[in-house]
């Protein structure tokens, strides 16, 4: 007796490619169901191992009747392999008997899967929604996109195409995950961090200012980052705050600048800011202006903002937004900005939500570029550039 193995898609194949290499006389020893492993194995089709034994020579049917050179024997050899073959009949019956009924659990077993992932996908967000995909994978991916946040437009531009490979149902999902991830970072973009050198002697302090909504965290941002470039590359900094609508919102950021033993200067309209900034240009190696942040839906509020920036020499302009707005008003709060000024995208209150689509949603929809994103109330330390990567993995629900 020889043993081989033959592994395929079900038992019925395998057993069909059992029978036709080693013929009916095969004895199939054992049947093994191989579960797939790595990431997202869920999705990844079982597959089965049959065991096959068989003798060296050729089958049976053809040694009964075939055997004519040992005519003695050959009565008592032929009932003989007559009975062994009635019974591996009668086996191979039962086998395939067993067969079926894995066959119709495994069914079962799918069907329930499916069920179990349907209300897995309504429960978890989407009561309206109907399913987008036919295709499991597809739909899992496309309910955890939007789970997190990213909108149905933007998932259907993310798993594009996906749907059209042939054989889809065989697809190693690690190439989904693959084509999915680098259209996030696509998206995304590089980072713009914010970039200070030394004053020379006869250059002029750079100006940054953070502009947008009230208590996003302009104020708590501008001290994180001012403080990185205090103490790691020692640089000097100077503040100035127009936030003069919040009482505390001065003290605030005199704390900070007490802190870290910088100057704040408190200006009141566009004439105070040139004012400050010629004072503190020639001392310092980068100057931040803090806004107020006042409604934008009001254009006067706009008109006024607009005409404060124009007189800031160079200005580079961060718009802070906190991750936890919703997303219809992120846009609209973006759109408004635009109309005045250009600017890169700050996210303040990561650590306030575990849903990150907003920020790919912008990306796309606006066309803005990304720089940091803060995770937390402690100053200096929660802050960080945005990783796109780390978006990617947090969006793909594999972080
Ligand atoms: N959880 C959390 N809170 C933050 C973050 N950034 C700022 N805050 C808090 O948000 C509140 C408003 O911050 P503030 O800097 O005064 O906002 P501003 O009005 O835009 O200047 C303060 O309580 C901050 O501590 C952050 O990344 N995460
Ligand atoms: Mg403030």
């Amino acid at each position: 007796m020889k043993m081989k193995k033959y592994e395929a898609l079900t038992e019925q194949q395998a057993i069909e490619m059992v029978k036709n290499e080693l013929g009916m006389d095969a004895i199939i020893l054992n049947i093994k169901k191989i579960q797939p492993k790595g990431l997202f194995a869920f999705f990844r089709k079982p597959r089965v191992e049959v065991t096959a034994a068989y003798e060296d020579k050729p089958v049976v049917s053809k040694e009964i009747f075939e055997n004519k050179e040992n005519k003695n024997e050959g009565s008592s050899f032929n009932k003989r392999m007559i009975e062994k073959s009635a019974q591996d009949t009668k086996k191979i019956a039962k086998q395939q008997q067993t067969i079926d009924e894995l066959e119709k659990k495994l069914n079962d077993t799918e069907g329930l899967l499916e069920q179990v992932m349907q209300k897995l996908s309504v429960s978890s967000h989407n009561f309206d929604s109907p399913r987008k995909y036919d295709n499991a994978m597809l739909q899992f991916f496309y309910e955890k996109l939007t789970s997190q946040g990213v909108s149905s437009k933007i998932s259907e531009v993310l798993l594009k195409d996906i749907e059209n490979i042939e054989d889809l149902d065989n697809l190693d999902i690690n190439l989904i995950v693959k084509v999915v991830y680098n259209r996030i970072i696509n998206i995304l973009g590089e980072p713009k961090i914010l970039k200070v050198e030394k004053r020379g002697r006869q250059a002029y302090a750079k100006n940054v200012v953070f502009i947008g909504p009230t208590g996003v965290g302009k104020t708590t941002t501008i001290a994180k980052i001012s403080s990185q470039f205090i103490f790691n590359d020692k640089l000097n900094v100077g503040f100035i705050t127009a936030d003069t609508y919040r009482i505390a919102a001065v003290e605030q950021l005199k704390t900070y600048a007490d802190i870290l033993d910088s100057e704040v200067g408190v200006v009141y309209n566009s004439e105070d800011v040139i004012e400050k900034i010629n004072e503190f240009k020639v001392v310092n190696d980068v100057i931040f202006i803090d806004t107020a942040g006042r409604s934008h839906k009001n254009d006067e509020n706009l008109k006024e903002l607009k005409s404060f920036l124009e007189v800031i020499p160079d200005a580079e302009i961060y718009l802070v937004l906190s991750i936890t707005t919703k997303y219809e008003d992120l846009l609209s709060i973006i759109n408004a900005y635009s109309k005045i000024t250009d600017f890169k995208i700050i996210f303040t209150k990561l650590d306030e939500t575990s849903c990150l689509g907003s920020v790919l949603n912008i990306c796309y929809e606006t066309g803005r570029e990304i720089s940091y994103a803060t995770n937390g109330q402690n100053v200096p330390d929660d802050i960080d550039v945005i990783k796109p990567e780390e978006i990617a993995r947090d969006l793909l629900g594999s972080r």
